[in-house]
């Protein structure tokens, strides 16, 4: 038989582990289970029984099968492997993570799309994941990031209404456009992730192809307490590829896990996909300086004012074992953060630090740091919390209060080092800045310097082919938003447009 690849095989090579030796089945409670194929009744054709326990094990657990999927990323692919230190940087960072130049830390990292449901396809135009957990002796530390350095807002009260925009119309159920160039086309902070989007790298090869960006800024602390403001980057030794969009609408159709496949079968046949990790360093006196708000997640940090500074690799080398068990139910927050990094001002980071675990509590339940794949397993847990719905790790007889007397855990002084106090003030007031931030001298850069005439070309092929369907008023939004990044993208838009006009004449 002609060999398949390591994701067809997956059967096939778990038989061989097994040695031909299946062992017998058991209910939940271990109990070995006689016939399988046949529930118990009362004659041959009779009613059955509700002493048929084996049964009812059998169908209770299938109708818990379902947890609430992730309101948004839902579809994705997961992987483990590690990250190695290549680079110094001690004296940014105490991070135990980044302690030796040679140190590996485990790592597991989750890949997804945003907007669609666990069964949609993966080769649509979409921003992508790529999640990463680090297992430090210090606990978790998650780089929660996407393939773009930059995202659509920057105010996280704004996010729920951007993701139903993206989503389905709650009345039709469908994808709106309406909805969808509405909202960017009111808020015109989005356009310089819109025109990444309508760009090329909108639509990657799969997942190993690509960059990851933590996007945000965050703060680094080193051992003697002195803070820099940093950005990550991880960026793909594949090299980029991204799929035109031909070929990812035919791949939609015939493959629409091709991105979850792809990764499979490379880690399987021992073509471990890795990426070059660097930070972008600012420095406290600079970033007072700074000529746009260095925590605004609607910009990127300039290479050549803040050059790319090389610190180690993340290789992939192992497939989930089980799919719900290590990918599903992993959990990211941008709150599992570690000594040595801390959260900086930016307002959609300081968002995600509630909205993560909030979300996790509801999907996985109040204990899902408990669950094997998120336990910071290279540490002990010690605290002074207790029970809760599945609590398996309830650290026995340890007193269960602080202050006390019998040897409870203590308040860690290194930790308290890493974490030097800092002054802020401000009169407390809801700052919209939709219209008094510059939403557009970045998004210029990207299209006039940035693509070159054929990624212009397709840019405008790629935004007219979704703006077509949207109401007219909303083109002509559009075309304005567009004429304020360039005026030749503004017009270039306009005369894509105008071959479908007649379709929206009365809107
Ligand atoms: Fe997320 N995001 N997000 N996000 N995000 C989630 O958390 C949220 C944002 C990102 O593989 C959710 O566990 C808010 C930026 C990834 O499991 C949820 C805001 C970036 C993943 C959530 C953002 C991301 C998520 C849904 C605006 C890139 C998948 C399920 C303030 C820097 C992680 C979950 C995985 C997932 C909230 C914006 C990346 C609802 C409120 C910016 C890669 O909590």
């Amino acid at each position: 038989m002609a060999s398949r690849d390591p994701a067809a095989d997956q059967l096939v090579n778990y038989r061989k582990s097994r040695q031909d030796a299946p062992g017998f089945i058991t209910t939940k409670n271990g109990t070995p289970v006689g016939i399988k194929t046949a529930s118990q009744t009362v004659g041959r054709n009779g009613p059955l029984l509700l002493q048929d326990v084996n049964f009812i094990d059998e169908l209770s657990a299938f109708d818990r099968e379902r947890i609430p999927e992730r309101v948004v990323h839902a579809k994705g692919a997961g992987a483990f492997g590690y990250f190695e230190v290549t680079h110094d940087i001690t004296k940014y960072t105490a991070a135990k993570v980044f302690e030796s130049i040679g140190k590996r830390t485990p790592l597991a990292v989750r890949f997804s799309t945003v907007g669609g449901e666990s069964g949609s396809s993966d080769t649509v135009r979409d921003p992508r994941g790529f999640a990463v957990k680090f297992y430090t002796e210090d606990g978790n530390w998650d780089l929660v990031g996407n393939n773009t350095p930059i995202f659509f807002i920057r105010d996280p009260i704004l996010f729920p209404s951007f993701i139903h925009t993206q989503k389905r119309n709650p009345a039709t159920h469908l994808k709106d456009a309406d909805m969808f160039w509405d909202f960017l086309t009111l808020r015109p902070e989005s356009v310089h992730q819109v025109l990444y989007l309508f760009g090329d790298r909108g639509i990657p090869d799969g997942y190993r192809y690509m960059n990851g960006y933590g996007s945000h800024t965050f703060k680094f602390v080193n051992a003697q307490g002195v803070a820099h403001w940093v950005k990550f980057h991880y960026k793909t030794n594949q090299g980029i590829k991204n799929l035109p969009v031909e070929k990812a609408a035919e791949l939609a159709s015939s493959d629409p896990d091709y991105s979850i496949r792809d990764l499979y079968n490379a880690i399987g046949r021992g073509d471990y996909p890795s990426w070059t990790f660097y930070i972008q360093i600012m420095t406290l006196a600079q970033a007072e300086k700074c000529k746009f708000n260095p925590f605004d997640l609607t910009k990127i940090w300039p290479h050549s004012e803040y050059p790319l500074i090389p610190v180690g690799k993340i290789v992939l080398d192992r497939n989930p074992k089980n799919y719900f068990a290590e990918v599903e139910q992993i959990a990211f927050s941008p709150a599992h953060l570690i000594p040595g990094i801390e959260p900086s001002p930016d307002k959609m980071l300081q968002g995600r630090l509630f909205s993560y675990v909030d979300t996790h509590r509801h999907r996985l339940g109040a204990n899902y740091l408990q669950i094997p794949v998120n336990c910071p397993y290279k540490v002990r847990v010690a605290n002074y919390q207790r029970d809760g719905p599945q609590s398996i790790q309830n650290q026995e007889g340890c007193p269960n209060y602080f202050p006390n007397s019998f040897s409870g855990p203590q308040e860690c002084p290194r930790a308290q080092r890493l974490q030097p106090r800092y002054n802020v003030s401000g009169d407390v007031d809801r700052y919209d800045s939709g219209q008094t931030e510059d939403n557009f001298s970045q998004a210029t850069i990207l299209y006039r310097d940035v693509f070159d005439d054929a990624a212009k070309q397709r840019v405008v092929n790629n935004l007219v082919g979704s703006l077509k369907d949207a109401a007219g008023f909303l083109q002509e939004r559009a075309i304005k938003v567009f004429t304020q990044v360039h005026p030749d993208l503004g017009s270039r838009i306009a005369a894509g447009l105008s071959t479908y006009k007649k379709y929206h004449a009365n809107l």
